[in-house]
């Protein structure tokens, strides 16, 4: 797969392009990923990417042009099926499916804006989608674009060590994780779940399936709308939902506890 994003701050997405995972998949050829200045593809002296907006305001707008010119060159350099992707607080939130979606494909473009925003006409004639990271406020699309090549790059085939398997990711499964545990067995008096000490993995699978419901039940309820879940699951529902009631585990704010303790 080859990725190419685009954005007046090269220096800000390369760091962490050339880290963990995505830089492991560079390395062993399975995602070409190329960052491109803005400012390379402008004409004029001062190497202008903004300009006031038309019909006035606050703010400045990044230009067409100099994006029209970016993906000119992109696209002599290669073929394929291929997605142009603009960052942008006004697209359609990006997840696992889109994620997934992007891993397919043989090509991938991502545009990132600053200012107020890019030329509309950017998003018309050179953007097949536009997409957002979420309901919260940005300074540039360049943060949201690298959270997409992550997001992506993970699930290319071979990826991921043995760091895990993209499989298993309990976001495609509907819930949300069970916690983790990990040694030593007790950390400034805390202890770990004792099912987890037993051996018993049968029992440990059951725990784990109901802490990941109990979590997506008191945090993400609108995920279990969608969740695949069997006749056991929901018997184990109803019980975190009456262990609730009764002022159970999932009942106290732990935070709250503790502060008051
Ligand atoms: C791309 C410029 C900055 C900030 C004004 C904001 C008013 C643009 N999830 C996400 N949040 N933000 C972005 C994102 C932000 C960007 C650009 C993506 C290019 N900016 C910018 C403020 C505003 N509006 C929304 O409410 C109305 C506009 C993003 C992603 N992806």
């Amino acid at each position: 797969m080859r990725i190419d994003l685009v954005t007046i701050f090269p220096r800000m997405v390369e760091g962490p392009l050339s880290d963990g995972i995505v830089q492991r998949a560079r390395e062993a050829g399975l995602v070409d990923l190329r960052v491109h200045d803005l400012r390379d593809f402008t004409d004029d002296r001062h190497r202008s990417v903004d300009d006031a907006p038309f019909g006035g305001g606050p703010g400045m707008v990044m230009k067409a042009e100099p994006f029209f010119r970016a993906l000119e060159t992109i696209a002599r350099e290669s073929a394929g099926a291929e997605v142009v992707a603009l960052l942008s607080p006004r697209g359609r939130p990006f997840d696992q499916a889109t994620a997934r979606r992007y891993s397919r494909l043989a090509r991938l473009v991502l545009l990132c804006g600053r200012y107020e925003g890019v030329d509309e006409r950017v998003a018309e004639a050179l953007a097949d989608e536009e997409v957002s990271l979420g309901d919260f406020v940005l300074t540039g699309g360049e943060t949201a674009a690298l959270a997409v090549v992550e997001a992506t790059v993970r699930l290319l085939p071979g990826a991921l060590g043995d760091e895990g398997s993209a499989e298993t990711d309990s976001f495609e499964g509907g819930l949300l994780d069970w916690p983790h545990y990990t040694r030593p067995a007790v950390v400034r008096g805390r202890g770990v779940p004792p099912v987890l000490l037993s051996g018993d993995h049968g029992e440990i699978r059951r725990w784990r399936r109901r802490e990941a419901l109990r979590a997506t039940l008191e945090r993400r309820p609108d995920l279990l709308a969608s969740a695949r879940l069997a006749a056991e699951d929901r018997a184990m529902l109803r019980e975190i939902e009456d262990e609730a009631r009764e002022g159970g585990p999932g009942a106290l704010d732990k935070k709250a506890a503790v502060l008051h303790k």
